[in-house]
């Protein structure tokens, strides 16, 4: 066989998965170094009053008593008991804050940038580090540093030769962690792992997938493809087939910004009272405002939501002509939307919702678009 000219090689793939440690429970902990040693609660309690929630996430001291995200508060209450630990309210505005300044530091040590969510992202370092894992390691390690130095905040990172492996990586060492898995390695690494480590193998499939012998990733590798395909379908087997040996190509990818921004709460008491669903509507209007400026953008459309006491849903919206970010603007156009709602319907909202879209930059050049719709 003829040896492959250098440009015929194609370079080996070097992703990163870079993932925050008990993301809200370390910003709070960062705003106040005091809660470092206690356990610390981040909750989501229920609009409508009291102890009633879920945890959103818990700090590793924390994780100790037995307390994790999507518990109830009541429960973590419990396993708490007699211990001096903290439990606070979710505050999305400050995490978004940290996650912006996280993110841009991440995505400048990028070929590729892609965030998967507000404390993680891909990064495709393939070029930049030559296709070598040792010069990625050592980047991760930069990194870590970086981002523990400028924003006082660990992270766990998984380095692979895809994304799939780059994920479970990470996860395999947490907090503070760094795991990196050559693709030579990548089978010894995944035989071992239970098979829910996989993204798509929920309970259901893993027990399905027990009743078969099937309990570790590697187990899953030398079972048969075929009998994959017929039990779980022919997208879902040659999945779990290609997972289980650790083949992914999807591709690293940018995302667009957020095309559009909502809000939604429930309501204290059903109600058709224009006047309190604007007291509700108008702080939504206030947040939305607020990301609108730290954005530096303007909205197009404004739009409502409102989830009726049966639970039906109902959404309205308008064009607003010229864009705005105006607060008054905003609420104006809100109030109006549902007004003529309630005019039209014998709703009784539980749930009210506000959402903008149609977003453009506040300054510089208008969109060419914008001139020539005038025109039309
Ligand atoms: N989150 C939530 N409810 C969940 C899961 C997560 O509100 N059921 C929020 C809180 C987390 C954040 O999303 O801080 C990021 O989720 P992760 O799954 O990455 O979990 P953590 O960062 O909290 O912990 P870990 O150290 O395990 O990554
Ligand atoms: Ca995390
Ligand atoms: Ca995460």
């Amino acid at each position: 066989m003829k040896p492959l000219s250098e440009k015929q090689v194609s370079r080996q793939r070097v992703i990163m998965l870079v993932d925050l440690d008990y993301f809200f429970a370390q910003c709070e902990e960062v705003r106040n170094p005091s809660l470092k040693d206690k356990p610390v609660v981040v909750c989501v309690y229920s609009e409508r009053g009291g102890e009633s929630g879920v945890v959103s996430t818990a700090n590793y001291e924390a994780r100790k008593h037995g307390v994790k995200s999507g518990i109830p508060i009541s429960v973590a209450r419990k396993r708490l008991v007699n211990v001096d630990a903290v439990f606070l309210p979710v505050d999305h505005e400050y995490y978004n804050r940290v996650s912006e300044d996280v993110m841009s530091i991440l995505k400048s040590h990028a070929d590729v940038f892609e965030q998967a969510g507000v404390d993680e992202a891909y990064l495709d370092v393939s070029e930049r580090v030559e296709g070598d894992f040792d010069k990625a390691g050592e980047l991760a390690r930069r990194i870590k540093e970086e981002v523990r130095r400028s924003k006082g905040l660990t992270c766990s990172i998984g380095v692979g030769p895809n994304k799939l492996v780059a994920k479970i990586a990470a996860d395999s060492q947490k907090p503070d962690g760094l795991t990196i898995v050559k693709p030579e390695e990548v089978q010894a690494f995944l035989t071992p792992l239970p098979v829910n480590r996989l993204v798509g193998v929920g309970v259901k499939t893993q027990s399905i997938m027990e009743s078969l012998g099937v309990k570790t990733i590697g187990d899953l590798a030398g079972y048969d493809v075929q009998r994959l395909i017929e039990l779980f379908g022919e997208k879902l087997g040659v999945y779990f087939h290609n997972a289980s040996h650790g083949v992914d190509n999807r591709p690293v990818k940018e995302r667009d910004e957020a095309k559009s921004i909502s809000r939604i709460s429930t309501l204290k008491e059903d109600t058709r009272d224009l006047d309190a669903i604007m007291r509700k509507a108008g702080e939504l209007c206030g947040e939305i405002c607020n990301e609108l400026s730290r954005r530096r953008l303007r909205v197009k459309q404004v739009g409502i939501i409102v989830v009726a006491k049966d639970m039906s849903v109902y959404s309205r919206s308008k064009t607003l002509d010229p864009p705005t970010s105006d607060l008054e603007d905003l609420k104006k156009n809100v109030r109006e939307l549902f007004e003529k709602l309630l005019g039209e319907s014998g709703l009784e909202a539980r749930r009210v919702g506000v959402r903008v879209s149609g977003l453009v930059k506040e300054e510089g050049q208008k969109p060419l678009r914008a001139f020539i719709s005038r025109v039309e």
